[in-house]
C-alpha cells in the first residue's frame, strides 16, 4: 500500500482551499447575533477622567485591564458591583470597559460595552453559562488526531457554540508531524475527518509547531483579528501561539500514562499581537457542554442531514429506527459518514433531554 504523504496532501489542499476559507473567515456578518443571557444592564455615567481599556485576564483579585499598554488591576464599582452576585459573566476576557483610575495601577470598572460576540459553555455547576471570551472574531478550535486523541463530537459542540456566539470558526489540527507514525486507524480517522468537514466549508488547517508546517497560513488568518484558541489540554494551544508570534507561554508535556494534557495553562489571557490584533490563550477544557442546547440548534448546524431528512417518509422522523428514513439509507450507502451521523444523534438526544451533558476527561 502506498504510504499516505501528509505533507504533500497538506500543500495540495492548502492551495485549493485557502482562498475559499479566507473568504468565509473574513465575513463580518453579525446579523444573526443573539446576546448572552447575562448582558450588561446598568452602568454609572462615564466621566472625563475615566479611562477606556480591554479586560485581558480575570483572577480572584480582580480584572486586569489594558489601557493604552498600561495594566490596571480593577474591581467593580457601584451598580456593577451589586450585580456581581447575580451574574458570573458580568466581566469576561475581551470586554471593552471604562474604569475610574484609583492608583497608578488599580481602578474600578464603571461601564462594560455591549459585546458583539462570545464563546461560551455551561459552567461546572451545570446551572450557569460561562463565557470563555467575548468580542472575538475567530474561534480557533484546536485539536490533534493523536496525543491527545481526536474527539469529533467536541468539534461539533465548538462549531455550534460559534454559531450561537457569532464567531467564525477555524479548525486547527495540530501535531500533524505525529501522523507519520500513527496507527492506520488514526490515519484513517484523519482522512475521514477532512472528508466530512471540508465539504461543509469550514476552514481547516493541518499544522505542526515541531516542523513549522501550516504556521504561516494560521498567522495570516490571525492578523488584525481577535482570536480565541480553545480545545482540550495538551493539543498545543500555547505552543501554537509561541510558534506564531514568538511568545514564551508555558507549555507542558502530556502525562505518559494517560497520553492526556496536564492543564498547563491555568488562566485565560488576552495577548496583543506584534503585527496587529489579539489572541486569547485559554486553559484546556475538561468538558464542553453547550449552554441551553435546543433541537433547532442541532438541526441548523447539521444542515446536510436536514437536507436528506426532507426525503424521509415521516415528517417527524428522528432518523434512528424509522422505516424509509433517507438519513439511515444514506448512512447505509456511505453517503454520510458514521462520524457525522453519530455526532448528530448524540447531540440531538442531549438537546431533547433539555441540556447538554458531556465529560471528556
Ligand atoms: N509532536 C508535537 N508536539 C507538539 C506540537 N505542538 C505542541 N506539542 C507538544 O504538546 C505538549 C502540549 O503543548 P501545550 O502547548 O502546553 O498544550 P496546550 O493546549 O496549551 O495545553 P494546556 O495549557 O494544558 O491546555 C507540549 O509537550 C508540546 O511540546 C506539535 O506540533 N507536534
Ligand atoms: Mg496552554
Ligand atoms: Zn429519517
Amino acid at each position: 500500500m502506498k504510504h499516505y504523504d501528509f505533507e504533500e496532501d497538506f500543500h495540495a489542499r492548502d492551495r485549493k482551499q485557502s482562498r475559499k476559507e479566507r473568504k468565509i473567515a473574513q465575513k463580518t456578518d453579525r446579523s444573526k447575533f443573539k446576546k448572552t443571557d447575562e448582558s450588561i444592564k446598568t452602568s454609572a455615567p462615564i466621566k472625563e477622567h475615566h479611562l477606556k481599556g480591554k479586560v485581558i485576564s480575570i483572577s480572584g483579585e480582580g480584572s486586569s485591564v489594558d489601557s493604552d499598554g498600561k495594566i490596571y488591576l480593577c474591581s467593580l464599582k457601584g451598580i456593577l458591583k451589586k450585580e456581581k452576585g447575580l451574574s458570573k459573566n458580568l466581566i469576561a476576557v475581551g470586554d471593552n470597559v471604562f474604569f475610574e483610575p484609583i492608583t497608578e495601577n488599580t481602578g474600578a470598572i464603571i461601564h462594560v460595552d455591549e459585546r458583539f460576540s462570545f464563546l461560551s459553555r455551561t459552567d461546572i455547576s451545570g446551572k450557569k453559562e460561562q463565557l470563555i471570551a467575548v468580542n472575538i472574531d475567530l474561534a480557533i478550535i484546536c485539536i490533534s488526531i493523536v496525543e491527545p486523541e481526536l474527539k469529533p463530537a467536541l468539534v461539533d459542540r465548538y462549531l455550534i457554540a460559534t454559531e450561537k456566539g457569532n464567531l467564525h470558526p477555524i479548525i486547527v489540527i495540530n501535531k500533524i508531524d505525529l501522523l507519520k507514525r500513527a496507527s492506520l486507524k488514526e490515519q484513517e480517522l484523519y482522512k475521514e475527518f477532512l472528508s466530512v468537514y471540508e465539504p461543509l466549508g469550514y476552514p481547516i488547517l493541518s499544522v505542526s509547531t515541531t516542523t513549522g508546517i501550516g504556521i504561516e497560513s494560521l498567522k495570516s488568518y490571525l492578523k488584525n483579528k481577535t482570536s480565541v484558541f480553545s480545545g482540550q489540554s495538551g493539543v498545543g494551544k500555547s505552543s501554537l501561539l509561541n510558534a506564531c508570534f514568538g511568545f514564551s507561554l508555558k507549555t507542558g508535556e502530556l502525562a505518559q500514562k494517560t497520553i492526556k494534557g496536564t492543564h498547563t495553562t491555568t488562566v485565560t489571557q488576552l495577548l496583543h499581537l506584534p503585527e496587529g490584533g489579539y489572541c486569547v490563550d485559554t486553559p484546556g477544557i475538561r468538558s464542553f457542554s453547550l449552554w441551553k442546547l435546543e433541537p433547532k440548534d442541532v438541526t441548523s448546524h447539521f444542515h446536510d442531514i436536514q437536507q436528506l431528512a426532507k426525503k424521509c417518509k415521516f415528517p417527524d422522523c428522528t432518523h434512528r429506527t424509522e422505516p424509509e428514513c433517507a438519513v439511515l439509507k444514506a448512512l447505509a450507502q456511505d453517503k454520510i459518514s458514521s462520524l457525522r451521523y453519530e455526532s448528530y444523534k448524540n447531540l440531538m438526544i442531549q438537546a431533547e433531554e433539555g441540556s447538554d451533558k458531556t465529560t471528556w476527561d
